[in-house]
This record gives C-alpha cells, structure tokens and sequence, in this order.
C-alpha cells in the first residue's frame, strides 16, 4: 500500500472516531408543558428509547408557564445541549421561543401545540408533529353518533358538553371536528353547551362541565367531547357528582395514555365510553430521532408531520394498543 493510500485509510478512520465522540455529546432537551399527564409520561419514555438507540443523552423538562419555558431553554444551553423539542405551555410563546433557541444555539422542534406568531399564524419554519386534529375529532363525533344510535336515543333530549379551551387552536380543531359529525347527523346545535375550561386538565373540565349541567336540568342524556381524555373524563365525573348514571353518558377522549385506560379497567362500565388512541411513540420517538439526526447528520426534519389516531372502546382498548405499538 502507497504512503498517500495509508494516510487517506489513517484520515477516514480519524473521521469515523470523530463521529463516534460527537454521538455521545449529544444532549437533546424535551420540554413539555403538563409533565404530570400520562400522555407526556409517555412521549418522554418513547423520546428515552430513541437515545437508548442512538446513543444521545435526553434531558426531559416540565414547563407550566413562559417563565419556566424560558429558563429552561437557557438552562439547555448552558447543559451544552444542540437543540430541544417543545410542547409549549402557551402557543403565543412562539416568536419568544424561536428567539431563544436561536439566542442558545439550539435546534427547535415542536411537538403536540403548534407555535404561532403575534397574529395567531402557525410559525411554518419550526418542524412540527402534531395529530390530525379535525379527523381525529371528526372520528370522536362518529363514534357518539354511532353509541346514540345503539342506545337509541332522541338527539331532541340529549345534551353535548363541549369542554373547550379556545387559546389552542389544535383544541378548537378537535373539538369543532366532533361537533360538525353531530350536526351533520341532525343533532340540535342549540344543544351544545359550550364548557370553557381554564387549563387543560380534569379538574378544570369537571367544573366546567359542572356548570354546564347544572343549568340544564331539562336534558336527559349527556354526552361530552374535549381536547383530550382529561377534558372528557372532567366532564364524565360532573355528570357522576350529579348523579346522573353511566348509562345515560356517553363521552369520548382522545389520547388513549393511563387516564383513558385506568376507566377502561374500572370494573363497572362509567361514562367514558371511549377514545381515539393517539401515538405518543410516534411524537416522543420519531421527534427525539428526527432531532437526532438533524443535529448529528444534518439532515433537517420535515416541517409538518400529522398522526392519525383509531377509536378504542372497553372491550378492545388493548388490541388497539397493541395494533400501534404502544404497549
Ligand atoms: C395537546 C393536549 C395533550 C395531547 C397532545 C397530543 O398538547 O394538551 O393532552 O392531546 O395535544
């Protein structure tokens, strides 16, 4: 072998060796705003597998407010961290939150809420996974329609509770999809009760709902959407606290993590009638790995990644799990 060859071999292996190192430097950050739901539970697990995988470090970060989002971000760039994937407590965060990855030096990703500018636009540049938010709304609506059906009820004597949280616009998608599948099957829109809840959590959606039912006492039976399982299962535990029984309530989440199968194992059948089973192995892994190889590779991640989700009910909540590889 020539001189010239060997050191081209000796210059190439130096390469390799460097990648190697620059594997095991990499810290990506994982903040999201609700750390206590078991959907973020999940995504973080699945965001560890990735960097089990790829040998990058993940440092996982709960955020409830700006102030918290911020220092966060600092605190990643001090960590000597490349870059971070959000779930942002406020969406209007947006420009702030570009501003200070790009002040840090890290890459950005969002996951779950999309960022919006100062007018309410979605920040287009920032990679994002988020759910299919209308079709899976839509697909929450069907299963109601189709449970009202099985029961038969009269639309005239039902009452929908509609947990809302207008500052989210993946919230207002969600839910605006399950009520246009109602109102197109003939159900009364002077029946839907609008229930605005003030975070994003059950006990926020239990007194909204509370509220909502209390002034109507002329509706027989109930049923409930929301943004997610917390928000429904807030609105099922009203009509329980009440006294209304589960037979005459039927809600459906979505999400699909603890929470919705925690009242799948109740041994008595509640309200909760079921969910549209999201992927929190698509959002943690998929984000984690997608950051991964943008920071180690340079391969940018693609801007927009919408999942889709598939109606679980009681009696098959685990082959569908199963079915998405979530358990
Ligand atoms: C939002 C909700 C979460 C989850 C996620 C996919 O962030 O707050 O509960 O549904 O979207």
């Amino acid at each position: 072998m020539g001189h010239w060859k060997r050191a081209i071999l000796a210059g190439a292996a130096m390469l390799l060796a460097v990648g190697a190192a620059e594997a095991a430097d990499v810290k990506i950050g994982f903040i999201v705003k609700q750390p206590e739901e078991p959907w973020f539970q999940d995504e973080w697990k699945f965001a560890q597998a990735a960097a089990k995988e790829k040998g990058f470090t993940l440092i996982e970060i709960g955020a409830e407010d700006g102030e918290k989002v911020q220092s966060a971000i600092d605190n990643l760039g001090a960590q000597g961290a490349q870059g971070f994937i959000i779930c942002t407590p406020d969406v209007k965060l947006g420009p702030g939150i570009v501003a200070k990855a790009a002040a840090n030096d890290l890459k950005l990703m969002t996951v779950d809420d999309r960022l919006v500018d100062n007018s309410g636009q979605p920040l287009e540049d920032v990679p994002h996974m988020g759910i299919s938010a209308t079709k899976i709304g839509e697909a929450v609506g069907q299963a109601i329609v189709d449970e009202m059906k099985v029961r038969g009820w009269e639309m005239s004597e039902v009452g929908a509770i509609k947990v809302s949280y207008d500052q989210l616009p993946t919230a207002v998608d969600r839910v605006t999809g399950a009520t246009s599948v109602l109102e197109k099957a003939g159900f009364p829109a002077a029946n839907i009760f609008n229930a605005p809840q003030a975070k994003t959590d059950t006990e926020a959606a239990l007194n909204a709902a509370t509220t909502v039912i209390n002034a109507h006492p002329e509706i027989k039976h109930w049923i409930a959407v929301g943004l997610n399982d917390e928000a429904v299962l807030g609105a099922v535990r009203a009509t329980e606290g009440v006294g209304i029984p589960a037979s005459n309530v039927i809600g459906v989440g979505i999400g699909g993590a603890e929470s919705a199968i925690n009242e799948f194992k109740k041994p008595a059948e509640t309200g909760f009638f079921g969910t549209v089973i999201i992927s929190p192995k698509r959002h943690g892994y998929e984000t984690a790995a997608n950051m991964y190889d943008w920071i180690a590779d340079g391969k940018e991640p693609e801007k927009l990644i919408l999942t889709s989700g598939q109606l679980a009910k009681r009696s098959d909540y685990e082959a569908v799990r199963k079915d998405l590889g979530i358990n």
